[in-house]
């Protein structure tokens, strides 16, 4: 198969964690990639290990301008993009709500909605206009269950719930699929480094489990994205098996 003959995955968040998993395995399921993350030389890193079916294009999904410019800024043959992997988010800190840093609750907006309404609008009428593609978001279990310190984060999960429904609403009638993938505790990523700025803590964070792996995660979106044309996953919540969610909190005091 030609390089031009394969179908475009776009990927953000490819940097680290699952997005680079997710492009690995892609790749292997005959995918090219358009891998995106704002660390430059991890992008070329990527590229250099998988190849010409890389594209590495450095982007800050809270840059709306850069997001907007997509459909005409990238090179021609990258711009039917099939598959949008809507992977880049995070998470700060695990204060209670009060305690919170007010810039760490705006940066989790920008890039965990801002980000993906941003990509998806404007990767969305060329999909609707070819009349195929399909739309992944990485969602969490923190946008159903709800636990202390998780307050924007897990509200901005939820978005990602609400927003992948009414997409499967508007798109009725259009070959364009929509997943909301939502896994729990998951190693093996820079996930709680990022949230915790500390290596010990964020260690501790899986110390005694065996929590799910970024492959795993890349494996579920890959047989996502293989399902038959008429099978739309619309959500996907996965845990391992060491999690299981722990009933409601009573006050005794
Ligand atoms: P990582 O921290 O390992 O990876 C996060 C990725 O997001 C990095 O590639 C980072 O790239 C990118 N990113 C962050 N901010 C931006 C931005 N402004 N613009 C572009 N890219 C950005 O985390 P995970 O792989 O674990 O998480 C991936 C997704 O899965 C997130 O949405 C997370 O909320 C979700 N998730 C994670 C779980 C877990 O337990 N790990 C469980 C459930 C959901 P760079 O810094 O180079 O820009
Ligand atoms: C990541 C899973 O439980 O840390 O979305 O919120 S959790």
């Amino acid at each position: 198969m030609t390089l031009d003959s394969m179908p475009v995955a776009l990927v953000t968040g490819a940097t680290a964690g699952f997005g680079t998993a997710i492009t690995r395995k892609l790749i292997k399921d005959g995918y090219r990639v358009i891998a995106t993350g704002r660390r430059e030389e991890r992008l070329h890193a990527l590229a250099k290990e998988q190849g010409e079916a890389v594209l590495p294009w450095p982007l800050d999904v809270a840059d709306n301008a850069a997001v907007r410019a997509l459909p005409t800024s990238l090179p021609a043959g990258w711009r039917n993009v099939d598959v949008l992997v809507n992977n880049a988010g995070l998470a700060l800190g695990l204060q209670k709500a009060w305690e919170t840093n007010i810039d760490d609750w705006e940066t989790m907006i920008a890039t965990n909605i801002g980000g993906i309404v941003e990509t998806t609008r404007a990767l969305l009428p060329g999909m609707v206009q070819r009349n195929r593609g399909h739309l992944i978001f990485l969602g969490s279990t923190a946008g159903r269950y709800p636990y202390p310190g998780s307050n924007v984060y897990g509200a901005s999960k939820a978005f990602v719930d609400q927003f992948t429904q009414n997409l499967r609403s508007d798109l009725l009638g259009k070959s364009i699929r929509v997943t909301n993938v939502a896994p729990g505790l998951c190693g093996g990523s820079e996930f709680s480094l990022v949230r915790l700025k500390d290596g010990n803590k964020a260690e501790a964070v899986y110390e005694n489990t065996s929590p799910l792996t970024p492959e795993d995660i890349a494996n579920t979106v890959s047989w996502i994205v293989g399902c038959p044309p008429h099978m739309n996953v619309n959500y996907i919540e996965m845990m391992p098996t060491c999690q299981a969610a722990a009933g409601l909190a009573v006050d005794r005091t």
